[in-house]
Parts: C-alpha cells; sequence; structure tokens
C-alpha cells in the first residue's frame, strides 16, 4: 500500500541536498569544534557557513545571537525560564503575556512559573482562530515583563500578528518573543520586519534534521544560560555543538526561503484543492479563514466522526494525519482551539489536522481526498451522533 504523509507539521522528511550535506560529519569530519587540534578546527569554515545562512535566513544581525540548541523546546524553555532568572525573580516584574493556544512546551513552561509565583495571562483566539495584537496591547501592564506569542500555530496553521505585537511590545518597553517553528519554510520569517526579541526554530520543521534547532537573541540582550556547563555558543549554551545539524539546519534553512514562493504558489494550491475537496462534505467545518493561514495546513473538523477514529481509519488506508500536536497525541482533553473559537462541546473531540509540504504530490492529494471521504462515510454509518 502507498502511504501518504500529511502531517508535516508533526515533522518533515529531510531533504536529500540536506541529508547529502550532513553526511561527511559522521566519520569523516568528526571532530569536535571546540578541540584546537585539525579534527576540531577543520568545521569551522562549515560551521560558519552554516550559521551565515541561517542569520541570512533569519534576517538577524551581526551582533545578534543565534543559540543552537536541540530543539524548539529546549529554546522555548530558555527564554521563559531565561526572563524568569533575569527579570522576574528579584526583580519588579512578575508577569508573562502569552496565548492559550501556544505549543505546551510554551503553555507547561509557563504553567511551571506560575507554581514560582509567576502571574500569566492566557489571551484566547476569536473566531478565526486568531490572537489580537490590541488584545495583547490591552494585556500589558507595567508588571509584564515578557510577552510570547506563536508566529503561526501548530494545529490550524493560522498566521498571528507578529508585527503589530512586536511594535506594541517595544512601545512598552517589554520584551517580545516568538515560536517560529511552524513559520519558517511557509511564510517569510525576516526578523527586520518583525522587531522580535527573542525567537525560537526547530530544523526538523523545515526538511532539516531532528535534534537540533536555534534561538535567536537580540543583541544587547542577556538571557540567563538555560544549560551551564562548557564555553560553548559563548557560554550562553553549554554543550558540545551538533556539527552535522548545524550544516543541515543552515542549509534547510536556505533551501526553505528559496521555496517560499513555491511553498506560496503550489502548496497553497495543492492545500486548497484538499480543503476544497473535504468541503464538499456535509457537515464539516475548516478552522481559521484561508487567507489568515501558511499554505500548508488545513484544521477540519468531522461533525459526529471522533478525530482519534478517522485518524485510525486513515492510516488503515496509509494516510498520515494527527488530530492536533503530535506530542498531545495521547491527550483525551478536548481539542483546545475547537473549545477557543467557541464551535461547542460537540465538536471538541472532531478536529483533524492535514499539513503539506513541498514533497507532497497532485496525485497524493487526490488519492487523500477519496480515502477520507470513505473513511467519513463509514464511520459515519456507525456514529450514534450522526
Ligand atoms: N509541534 C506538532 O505536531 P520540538 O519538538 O522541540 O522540535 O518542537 C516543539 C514545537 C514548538 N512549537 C511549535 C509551534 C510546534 O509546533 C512544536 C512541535 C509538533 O505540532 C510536534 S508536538
Amino acid at each position: 500500500m502507498e502511504r501518504i504523509y500529511l502531517d508535516n507539521n508533526a515533522t518533515t522528511i529531510v531533504d536529500p541536498m540536506v541529508k547529502q550535506a550532513m553526511e561527511p560529519y559522521w566519520c569523516d569530519k568528526y571532530g569536535n569544534p571546540n578541540s584546537l587540534h585539525s579534527f576540531g578546527t577543520e568545521v569551522h569554515p562549515d560551521l560558519r557557513v552554516a550559521m551565515n545562512r541561517l542569520y541570512q535566513g533569519l534576517g538577524a544581525a551581526e551582533d545578534d545571537d543565534i543559540l543552537i540548541t536541540s530543539c524548539a523546546t529546549e529554546s522555548n524553555n530558555a527564554v521563559l525560564k531565561g526572563v524568569y532568572f533575569d527579570l522576574i525573580k528579584n526583580g519588579e516584574k512578575n508577569h508573562i503575556v502569552t496565548t492559550t493556544v501556544e505549543h505546551p512546551c510554551v503553555a507547561n513552561t509557563c504553567r511551571f512559573l506560575e507554581q514560582q509565583g509567576v502571574k500569566v495571562t492566557y489571551l484566547p483566539v476569536n473566531q478565526d482562530a486568531r490572537v489580537e495584537a490590541e488584545a495583547v496591547r490591552r494585556a500589558i501592564t507595567e508588571k509584564t515583563a515578557l510577552v510570547s506569542v506563536m508566529w503561526a500555530n501548530n494545529e490550524t496553521g493560522v498566521v498571528f500578528p507578529v508585527r503589530e505585537i512586536a511594535q506594541a511590545c517595544r512601545e512598552r518597553g517589554v520584551l517580545f518573543h516568538t515560536d517560529a517553528v511552524q513559520a519558517v519554510g511557509k511564510v517569510r520569517v525576516d526578523l527586520r520586519a518583525v522587531p522580535a526579541d527573542f525567537l525560537s526554530i526547530s530544523a526538523h520543521k523545515f526538511h532539516g534534521p531532528k535534534g537540533v534547532g536555534a534561538l535567536f537573541v537580540r543583541r544587547g540582550l542577556k538571557l540567563p544560560p538555560l544549560l551551564h556547563g562548557g564555553e560553548q555558543m559563548s557560554g550562553k549554551r553549554a554543550g558540545t555543538l551538533n556539527v552535522a545539524g548545524i550544516v543541515g539546519m543552515g542549509l534547510a534553512m536556505e533551501l526553505a526561503n528559496d521555496s517560499l514562493e513555491f511553498e506560496d504558489r503550489e502548496v497553497r494550491r495543492l492545500r486548497d484543492k484538499l480543503e476544497d475537496g473535504l468541503a464538499r462534505l456535509a457537515d464539516v467545518m475548516v478552522v481559521g479563514r484561508r487567507e489568515l493561514r501558511v499554505p500548508n495546513t488545513l484544521f477540519i473538523s468531522v461533525r459526529g466522526v471522533e478525530g482519534e477514529a478517522l485518524l485510525w481509519d486513515l492510516n488503515k488506508y496509509g494516510i498520515a494525519a494527527s488530530t492536533g500536536s503530535a506530542c498531545a497525541s495521547e491527550s483525551l482533553e478536548a481539542n483546545p482551539i475547537i473549545t477557543a473559537i467557541g464551535a461547542g462541546a460537540e465538536l471538541s473531540h472532531t478536529g483533524i489536522r492535514l499539513s503539506l509540504s513541498r514533497f507532497t504530490t497532485e496525485a497524493e492529494i487526490d488519492a487523500a481526498i477519496r480515502t477520507f471521504t470513505q473513511a467519513v462515510g463509514r464511520l459515519r454509518a456507525i456514529s450514534a451522533s450522526y
């Protein structure tokens, strides 16, 4: 059976060019870049190229920091806990503003910080599954140390007004962090246009390898390290550098940015075709207006069909999708997005996320529409609530 991968917001296939670029660093150029001998120093030029690609790709300035991390979960923890230790713990400020729809690595870190006495405001999304910049503006107080709002939501693909939010934070002298994990490679992520103070990314979401991410820190800002240890990254993030990962992430970033026009045209066309095909089914609801979403994502609720049941049925016929975050796949709680847009309890377990990539083909989309339609027919036939 041919398998069709429509879960690219969970992770992506490594671009073959990225895989090839990483190859030399396992058995040939395997030195530790912090070693003084030639095995260590011979990788320095390659790391410089990779880092330049990241700086260019994100529109960062030379004197900004881009710290290499193990993933976006680490980057997000480093920002939230770093701001806590730097500004909140022994300072005047004690407030963080975020949203109800952040990834668990932000949401659960905020809950942990609440246990340390931090006040956290969780802003809800509107009917478009979007956080409003004005709501962020209103939530900021004299006590606010940090605003953390994602660039694009991982479940719905809805892009948040990060530019306006960044400006509002600037005006009020509040730090702004954005989790751009689901934006890179889908829309232009340019720190010259969006003056964020901190930004997190994860390579495996844009056809790079797993186990490597980055954290942008704007020049002049200091963030106590999450990982203490050696002097790597000037002591700002200790641990031996993941050379193959950094090389892979750098190239993946360049390729992702080079593909943005294709993403906006071709991936969007296929996503819209899938959406139109599924929207022909009765009683389905797509979350978030099309023009507000990144080009690759579709989150659809099918009345009378449990998301989990649909997922398993699709999987049986070779289609890989998800009911939301891959890391919340074992949770039986109502989907927070469906709850947040006020769609009603009867729809809270009915969401399915389908996410494409530049490697998705038209034939796969045609097959997915057929399989999905048949799966819904089968499940509705045995549904007690439909
Ligand atoms: N979201 C999803 O299925 P890591 O696992 O650290 O590389 O990335 C975490 C992360 C952080 N922020 C956002 C917005 C994300 O989407 C993710 C990963 C996957 O939606 C896996 S849970």
